[in-house]
């Protein structure tokens, strides 16, 4: 039987099929060798077309507008930075992305206007591929309708997801370690809600039949299949609803209403982001001289004193003596620390080398 027909047959069946202990390994291998066959179709279309989609990232991190025509994603790249992209462009065959740079809190930040993007995407449709193999690359992903189409959150989404894409998702917690041979030996680190049996069936239905697999999370069968397959992403993401300036539907409470246009929260907007890349900003002041409040270095949520020698010279690691510390991080002001001091938002660093 042919692939898609195949895929479609599997991809009924899964939903046919009730959910409970009984049919859980069922399900478990059907949902596996889905996977399977889709990864072998992505294959074979790949190998067809190879994403002529091209940007050069700049800045500390690169954010994507990701939303269907005419919502207003030109119009809000144009209100964030310095771009001037066509606003009203009514032609969605280009796949050129179009980049701009918003300056926040002193992080250089690109957003990129991703046009092209249009529903079933992930079946293939239009150059749909190619623009979804792109938007891997996003160190945050806004998703973006108007007050119209709230209801395109959901297809956006799930046309992510179909795309190996993984919103606000850690990866999972497992290690599979292939052998020669043994057989399958799982070791969990928490009691799990799937039964082991279904876990083999959806080992062997990827060709694994040796392998030790330690897990550390009460995992779904898709987030387990997630790791076996081993090529998703994991990518944060924003949800925006534009025109509210039009008017204003109920919205679910973890979206952001804005009007790109008539430029309502923005703001709340421009701290969202930077709050979701998990940026901290760290001032440096040098032994014998005054804090650098111009230009803060911007660092991830959970750096350490290590962290900023490395970004700062590649040697200051080996010249390190000791450095202090004014901010949150202390307890007590200017205290002493060492490399492996964890800083937060808004500490000044002294350096001695
Ligand atoms: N009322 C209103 N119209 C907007 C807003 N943002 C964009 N538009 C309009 O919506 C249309 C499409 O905008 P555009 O930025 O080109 O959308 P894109 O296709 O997603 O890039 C244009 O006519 C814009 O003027 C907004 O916040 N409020
Ligand atoms: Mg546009």
């Amino acid at each position: 039987m042919d692939l898609i027909n195949e895929i479609k047959r599997l991809e009924e069946e899964i939903k046919k099929t009730p959910y409970n202990k009984a049919t859980e390994h069922h399900i478990g291998r059907l949902k596996a060798k889905l996977a399977r066959l889709r990864e072998e179709l992505e294959k074979r279309r790949q190998k067809k077309s190879r994403s002529k989609i091209s940007l050069r990232k700049e800045g500390d991190a690169s954010v994507f507008l990701v939303g269907f025509p005419s919502v207003g994603k030109s119009t809000l790249l144009n209100a964030l930075t310095n771009a001037k992209s066509d606003v009203g462009d009514y032609d969605f065959t280009t796949l050129k992305p179009i980049p701009g740079m918003l300056e926040y809190k002193g992080a250089k930040i690109q957003i990129v206007d991703i046009p092209g993007l249009i529903e079933g995407a992930s079946k293939g449709k239009g150059r749909g591929k190619e623009v979804l193999s792109f938007i891997r690359n996003a160190d945050l992903i806004i998703i973006i309708v108007d007050v119209f189409t709230l209801h395109n959150i959901d297809v956006i989404e799930k046309e992510l997801y179909e795309a190996g894409i993984r919103l606000n998702q850690k990866p999972p917690d497992v290690v599979i370690r292939k052998k020669d041979r043994g057989g399958i030996n799982i070791t969990s680190t928490v009691p799990l809600s799937l039964n082991e049996k279904t876990i083999v069936e959806i080992l062997k239905e990827n060709k694994i039949h040796n392998a030790d697999v330690i897990i550390r999370e009460d995992l779904t069968i898709d987030r387990l299949i997630d790791a076996i397959m081993g090529n998703r992403v994991y990518i944060p993401s924003l949800t925006v609803v534009n025109k509210i300036d039009i008017y204003q539907p109920d919205l679910p409470s973890n979206v952001i209403p804005i009007s790109a246009e008539k430029g309502i929260n923005l703001d709340i907007l421009k701290e969202e982001i930077f709050r979701k890349l998990n940026f901290i900003r760290v001032y440096l002041k040098p032994p014998k001289g005054e804090v650098d409040f111009e230009e803060p270095l911007i660092m991830k949520k959970g750096c350490k004193v290590e962290d900023v020698c490395r970004k700062l010279h590649g040697d200051m690691v080996k010249k390190f003596r000791y450095a202090r510390v004014w901010g949150k991080s202390v307890r007590y002001q200017g205290q002493r620390v060492g490399l492996d001091h964890v800083l937060e938002d808004g500490d000044i660093l002294t350096i001695y080398a």
